[in-house]
């Protein structure tokens, strides 16, 4: 029988032609259960789509024709997100206005969309610029401004001076514009801000049930920025001896409240710092002396111009300027403290001032040494020897200790003890004896131990570790302090070494890349890393020192609360809880955004638009520029502007500014739950049945999006209008494709690969099964034309199969064709539930080369088979289906097969593909599978394709059910 040729043009455009018409995926609320899947919609760009672009939309077309054929409605539906500055800008620069331009995007990208073959319900599309959708966007606006959750401010804000906008905090990447780059300044104005910040615990709390990736949670999480501490207040008084009678009588009596996440650190407070712009420092500056004065102004001009970013960068340099005449009392111990200004200290967060602990905190660290300040440890590392635990009923004893790293001379390398009769290597470690000093303490040591005599101390660990220790030779408990030092001989000049010493160890001199073999003392962690990595402030947890009793050796985690209540009784101290996101800023000065439906009236102040005068329509302009003047395009538009105050009747002007870009994204999940009606948002009934989203897909707005939506989504449910607190159960976040020369693809580089171009060449179906194929889902890739032929050759493949069939008797399966097939079925099943599309991939190419092979197969395998390829090449399959005449029924609405787990739990064998005698891969076939069917199998595979790639293959062994093996 002659096989047809695969002609992926008629094929493609006939199929998608038929559904159109037959309506094939029209969804309906039914009694099924329900499955909703959905894709970030996407902004309509004048580029149009590159290849990038539909992979995540692939993946819901795959994962929407699998759930519908197991039974589920279902919901995938596709929309525009076209307000904002793209769109906007891409219309000023063509000078065409930006709602035509959205128009001529959209046709262009639903074109594109359509001759990939997805099935989308178009009956749902949506569009955020259409005044019947933003109308909802603007009710939800007013709810929010009626529940206080809306506000006017002044506050500076961030402002892009080439968008020509104001910008929310989510808005800005590394300090600058995330659209434009550029550095963004800080403008004082008028804005409207949604009050987030009242969700934050919410937007936490409800994160670990969300079966989303762990580091978008993460993002989502340090975002919000929970810190629980305390606000402590410091009283501030003149310098002792300081004749700078203004100071006094300027800052007699005042405080500072610090936020602090380790109040039971303040016995190491020794400085307070405030940010540039605390109140206090504006306050204080008129007293200061002349000079003083002028250092902290020229300082405070310095800071002003530098981003949050630069400031608080861990490792930029720290700057400040000390507030001279004044002082700061530290309340836990009645401690005189300079005061400093320094732009690490944000007035954004906290209260703009902290309590410095050098010896607890990098920042606070780098500047201390930095300025000379002292650095004083209150927390020590608390380990407890695991190896050699304390001993419950021993005597507990304490004591001081020291540990010497001593280097040689000239080489790297340091000594060892080597203990004759365990097999350890240890430092130099000896006891302090009462009332001596620390530092003679090892040098007598070492001495003792070693014979070396001439020494020059170089350095000493900067925090001391508390261990506990069982210590078996004197049969007690030890609980030690220990001291750690770097020393280095001047010479090896040695005296002679007791025999009692002799006897426990040799002295060796060990490679310093070694320092980290040392053992046992539990405090070895501690020294390399600081041997390592150079002087560092401890920064965990640990037991108290150096504070007051009854404070010394509790756990840090018990003083907390047990200093506040300590604090609390001499000074004001409690216990809260910060949060480092932002209210949303939310008015932009552009035009194409949705009107705030707000009225300003000269008697009644901001008076929001009636709900029966909504939507307030964005009015047509000549002129959508923007002003630069912190006014919107909008503000001139006087016959739209001024109206009458919906309250009093008076004069009054609308709002001119416009909602963010994020605003109509911040909620259209729900519309297409219901997309025409203009009597609410969402009706209960379509609301309940199709409930939260079951899987979500998308490469970007770990937090923006993702933020805005929760906001949006739990103040809906605290009103009413839908029943459930999470919009989005399931998230998959998709790893992007990058042009073939590994960069982003942009027209800018010229690297943009079109996916029309694909499909014209290979096919829809091909380019489909190519984007699942080319690597895991989550993963981020070049695109590789080449590569493309495999997935061509396998879609080939499968129209073969169809067209062989009809030259076979179709009436038996091999035994071993029945187990692949239902290990294959079971094996895509959990594949595309999991969205591992590349692995169901290639166990439908192990298979389809079983078919392709076998002698004989029933139409029912056949049918399986085809409904199995199905969702990743809807087309091919549709067709075959239909000439095979497999049913009446288009394949795309026929069920899911189901395995038979009897034949999927028989066996199969791992078979390693070596080349050049390396493994290099990994199948599993069945125990007696040939090497033709093998070998064929290996060189699809893209690991063994790798390493054969323009290599001759001279040879191949193959032990049945064992090794493939080719030799180059
Ligand atoms: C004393 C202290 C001791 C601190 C210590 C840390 C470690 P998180 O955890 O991120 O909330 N801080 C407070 N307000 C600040 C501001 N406006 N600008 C810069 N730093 C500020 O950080 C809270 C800690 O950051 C606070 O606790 C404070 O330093 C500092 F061993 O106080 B801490
Ligand atoms: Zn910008």
């Amino acid at each position: 029988m002659a096989v047809r040729k695969y002609d992926h043009k008629k094929i493609e455009k006939k199929w998608q032609k038929k559904w159109a018409t037959g309506k094939i995926y029209k969804t309906t609320e039914g009694e099924r259960e329900k499955c909703y899947v959905l894709d970030m919609f996407p902004y309509p760009s004048g580029e149009g789509l590159h290849v990038g672009h539909p992979k995540g939309y692939i993946a819901t077309d795959i994962y929407s024709r699998f759930k519908r054929m197991s039974g589920f409605e279902v919901l995938h539906p596709m929309g525009w997100d076209a307000f904002g500055l793209p769109a906007e800008n891409y219309a000023i620069k063509n000078k065409t206005h930006p709602r035509l331009a959205v128009e001529k995007n959209i046709k262009r990208y639903k074109e594109q969309l359509s001759i990939i073959g997805f099935d989308y319900d178009w009956s749902r599309e949506i569009n955020t610029t259409d005044p019947a959708y933003y109308k909802w966007t603007q009710w939800i606006f007013l709810k929010l401004y009626e529940r206080g959750l809306a506000y006017e401010s002044h506050e500076p804000i961030n402002w892009c001076p080439s968008c020509q906008t104001g910008l929310a905090n989510e808005d800005l990447e590394a300090g600058k514009c995330e659209r434009c780059g550029s550095v963004v300044e800080k403008r004082p104005m008028r804005q409207w801000v949604l009050k987030i910040t009242d969700y934050a615990e919410r937007l936490l709390a409800d994160l670990p049930p969300l079966n989303w990736p762990e580091h978008i949670k993460e993002s989502q999480r340090n975002w919000i920025g929970k810190s629980e501490g305390a606000e402590i207040d410091f009283m501030v008084k003149s310098a002792a001896g300081d004749n700078a009678a203004g100071n006094s009588a300027a800052s007699a009596g005042e405080k500072i409240t610090v936020f602090t996440s380790r109040p039971e650190t303040i016995f190491g407070a020794t400085y307070l710092v405030l940010a540039p712009e605390h109140n206090f420092v504006a306050q204080i500056l008129p007293s200061l002396s002349a000079e003083n004065r002028e250092e902290v102004e020229k300082y405070l001009a310095t800071a002003q111009n530098k981003t949050e970013i630069d400031r608080t960068t861990e490792n930029k340099d720290k700057t400040g300027v000390k507030l001279e005449g004044l002082v700061a009392i530290n309340p836990a111990n009645d401690e005189e403290i300079p005061i400093f200004v320094a732009d690490y200290v944000l007035s954004s967060y906290g209260t703009g001032a902290i309590m410095a602990v050098p010896a607890h905190d990098e920042r606070d660290f780098s500047f201390a040494k930095k300025y000379g300040l002292p650095i004083k440890q209150v927390v020590a590392p608390h380990l407890i020897d695991q190896n050699n635990p304390p001993v419950d009923g021993k005597e507990n004893t304490k004591r001081v200790i020291v540990h010497a790293i001593v280097k040689h001379p000239t080489e790297e390398k340091f000594i060892a003890l080597k203990n004759k009769k365990f097999p350890w290597k240890t430092p130099i470690t000896g006891g302090v004896e009462d009332g001596e000093e620390i530092e003679t303490a090892i040098c007598r040591e070492i001495l003792e131990e070693t014979g070396y005599k001439n020494l020059k101390l170089l350095d000493r660990m900067p925090y001391v570790i508390r261990a506990d220790f069982y210590a078996a030779h004197k049969n007690v408990n030890r609980q030690v302090v220990s001291n750690i030092f770097l020393f280095k001989l001047e010479n090896l000049d040695k005296n002679e070494i007791d025999t009692s010493e002799q006897e426990k160890h040799d002295v060796i001199w060990e490679d310093w890349s070694k320092i980290d073999t040392l053992s046992p003392v539990v405090e070895l962690g501690h020294i390399v890393n600081w041997l390592k990595k150079g002087d560092h402030p401890y920064t965990g947890d640990g037991v108290l020192i150096n504070s007051t009793d009854p404070f010394n050796e509790s756990a840090t985690s018990e003083a907390r609360s047990k200093i506040i209540e300590f604090l609390a009784k001499k000074t004001t101290a409690i216990l809260t809880t910060k949060y480092k996101i932002r209210d949303w800023v939310f008015s932009r000065q552009r035009y194409w955004g949705e009107p705030i439906p707000m009225i300003h009236c000269e008697k009644c102040g901001a008076v929001p638009v009636p709900e029966k005068d909504l939507p307030v329509k964005l009015p047509e302009v000549k002129n959508y520029e923007p002003t630069g003047t912190g006014e919107s395009p909008l503000a001139a538009i006087e016959k739209w502007v001024n109206v009458k105050c919906p309250k009093c009747g008076g004069k009054a002007k609308r709002e001119t500014n416009t909602m963010p870009q994020w605003a109509g994204s911040s909620w259209y999940y729900l519309r297409f739950m219901d997309p025409k009606n203009s009597k609410a948002l969402v009706d209960p009934a379509k609301e309940k049945y199709w409930n939260q989203v079951d899987v979500y897909v998308g490469g970007d707005h770990a937090v923006r999006h993702l933020i805005y939506a929760r906001f949006w989504h739990k103040f809906l449910y605290d009103i009413g209008t839908v029943s459930t607190s999470e919009p989005f159960k399931r998230l998959e976040f998709l790893g992007f494709i990058l042009a073939e020369d590994g960069r982003k693809m942009s027209k800018r580089y010229g690297n943009v690969i079109n996916p029309d171009d694909i499909v014209h060449t290979y096919g829809a179906d091909t380019l489909r099964v190519y984007e699942m194929f080319m690597s895991p889902f989550s993963q981020t890739t070049s695109w590789d034309t080449k590569a493309i032929m495999g997935s061509e050759r396998f879609v080939e493949r499968v129209w073969r199969i169809g067209e062989r069939f009809a030259g076979l008797l179709g009436k038996t399966n091999s035994a071993e064709l029945l187990i692949s097939l239902h290990k294959t079925i079971k094996k895509v099943s959990e594949d595309i539930e999991t969205f591992g599309f590349n692995t169901a991939i290639s166990s439908l190419m192990i298979l389809s080369r079983e078919l392709e092979h076998a002698t004989d197969f029933t139409a029912e395998t056949l049918a399986i088979f085809l409904k199995l390829c199905a969702p990743f090449m809807p087309h091919v399959t549709e067709e075959i289906w239909a000439t095979q005449k497999l049913a009446k029924n288009s394949i795309h609405k026929s069920p899911w097969p189901t395995f038979d787990a009897k034949l999927t739990e028989k066996n199969t064998v791992k078979i390693a593909i070596q080349v050049n005698g390396k493994v290099r891969d990994e199948v599993k076939v069945a125990p007696d599978t040939d090497e033709k069917t093998l070998t064929a199998l290996a060189l699809e595979r893209p690991e063994v394709k790798r390493w054969l790639e323009g290599r001759e293959v001279k040879k191949t062994v193959f032990v049945k059910g064992r090794i493939l093996s080719f030799v180059v």
